[in-house]
């Protein structure tokens, strides 16, 4: 191959990786919110919860705010904190909408905010995906695809 060859289709094979990854956990709508690193873990038969994860990045020039999450997959999906409160972890539910700062990102991640499905409909399974909406304030609905990861994993799957 001439080296512009070998560049081009370096290029090209970067984009094909870029978007198998991104594609898998990135949303955009009309480029205001972008989700990234969305992903949950897999349930033991009988739980009725599980949390998932994300990044909510702001690329509009005004805040945002997260009003509402909808999936098949749970009853009700709310957003929650975690505290510490004499030395125990608390979780609860945010007492407003989440704000995501124009220009900013809000990180959703183990130990933190996180979203609380509740009243699942079926047991989350290793390596299948599930789907959400979220609904913004200002960018409006953003679908989310995120992969489940193993029971009692940290970290989203590779
Ligand atoms: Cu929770």
């Amino acid at each position: 191959m001439t080296r512009m060859r070998k560049f081009l289709f370096a290029a090209a094979v970067l984009a094909v990786v870029g978007m198998s990854t991104s594609g898998a956990s990135v949303a955009k709508a009309a480029d205001r919110m972008v989700v990234e690193r969305a992903w949950t873990r897999a349930t033991p038969p009988s739980a009725k919860t599980a949390s998932a994860y994300l990044v909510l990045r702001n690329a509009g020039s005004s805040d945002d705010r997260l009003v509402r999450i909808e999936s098949q997959v749970a009853e009700t999906i709310e957003v929650h904190s975690m505290t510490m409160d004499g030395g125990i972890m608390r979780m609860r539910r945010l007492d407003a909408p989440l704000t995501i700062p124009a220009g900013g990102e809000v990180r959703l991640d183990p130990g933190g905010l996180h979203l609380m499905m509740m009243g699942l409909k079926t047991p989350l399974r290793e390596g299948d995906r599930i789907k959400l909406d979220l609904v913004f304030e200002r960018a409006g609905r953003v679908a989310v695809e995120m992969p489940i990861a193993r029971l009692g994993a940290t970290e989203p799957p590779r």
